[in-house]
């Protein structure tokens, strides 16, 4: 088979979920393959730097539940960024129970994830049910669904031949719902789906933690991943919001233009 074309701009011809043409037609028009991941304790924090970085970025990267005072009206404000800046919202709850349970997950509780957030992921360790599962809930409102077929960690359990090409399997069972993964690089030209990878850094390589961080021009120019996720290389203690938002969206953009 012939590599398929990596331009994002072919690839929103092409696109079939709608959600991930929004994602691509962002990503085109504001130039940029950024995600911040955004790991703050408070609302405002949050707010503050979704409204800091939102020219920079394509998509923000939430874990809700770390909030400590997460209320109906972040969501609302959240969404008034999302639309002020234009940037999609990705809610990285990693699910992982039996389908019946992360319907319920997904779609109700506190924080009624489907009901605001653009994407979000899962394992698939549980098997095939848990997508059916999110695409009950998450496919009526036109949302997508990003599969953990690696993780960025040191040691981890998923970055197995097997467990990565189950991932890649299910997928391609579920095309109008699974927009696409979390791994480390392009998986398979089978189908097109949207790569997004996180532990991007251009700084250091680690966090004591098992956090690993590549560069964007590893991940995107070499790995042929499409969206960089970038957390505390641009919020960390002493860093410039702005300037590196900025910095990540260039390196970002060229790494992207060199492949
Ligand atoms: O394999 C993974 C998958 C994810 S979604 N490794 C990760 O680090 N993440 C998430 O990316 C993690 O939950 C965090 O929100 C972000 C990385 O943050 P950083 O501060 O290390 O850049």
């Amino acid at each position: 088979m012939a590599s398929p074309s990596l331009n994002y701009q072919d690839r929103l011809a092409r696109a079939t979920i709608p959600v991930v043409q929004d994602l691509l037609r962002i990503m085109v028009t504001k130039e940029t393959n950024l995600s911040v991941a955004a790991d703050v304790k408070t609302k405002q924090a949050l707010l503050d730097l979704a409204d800091q970085v939102g020219p920079y970025i394509c998509l923000l990267k939430t874990h809700i539940d770390i909030l400590v005072d997460f209320d109906n009206d972040l969501v609302e404000q959240l969404s008034r960024l999302a639309a002020k800046h234009n940037f999609l919202i990705f809610e990285d709850r990693k699910f992982a129970d039996i389908g019946n349970t992360v319907k319920m997950q997904y779609g109700a509780g506190i924080y009624r994830i489907a009901d605001w957030s653009h994407f979000t992921n899962c394992h698939v360790v549980p098997g095939e049910g848990i997508i059916q599962g999110l695409q009950e809930v998450g496919q009526p409102l036109g949302r997508g669904l990003l599969l953990l077929a690696e993780m960025s960690t040191v040691g981890s359990l998923a970055n197995t031949p097997t467990y990565t090409a189950q991932n890649v399997e299910m997928a391609l069972r579920h095309t109008d719902f699974v927009a696409g993964f979390i791994a480390s690089r392009r998986l398979t030209d089978d189908h097109d789906f949207i790569y997004m990878t996180p532990g991007v850094g251009l700084d250091v390589t680690g966090d004591g933690l098992g956090q690993q961080y590549r560069t964007p021009e590893q991940i995107i120019t070499r790995n042929r991943s499409d969206i960089i996720i970038v957390g505390r290389g641009i919020y960390g203690p002493g860093k410039d919001v702005v300037a590196e938002a900025q910095r990540y969206r260039k390196a970002g953009w060229e790494a992207y233009l060199a492949r």
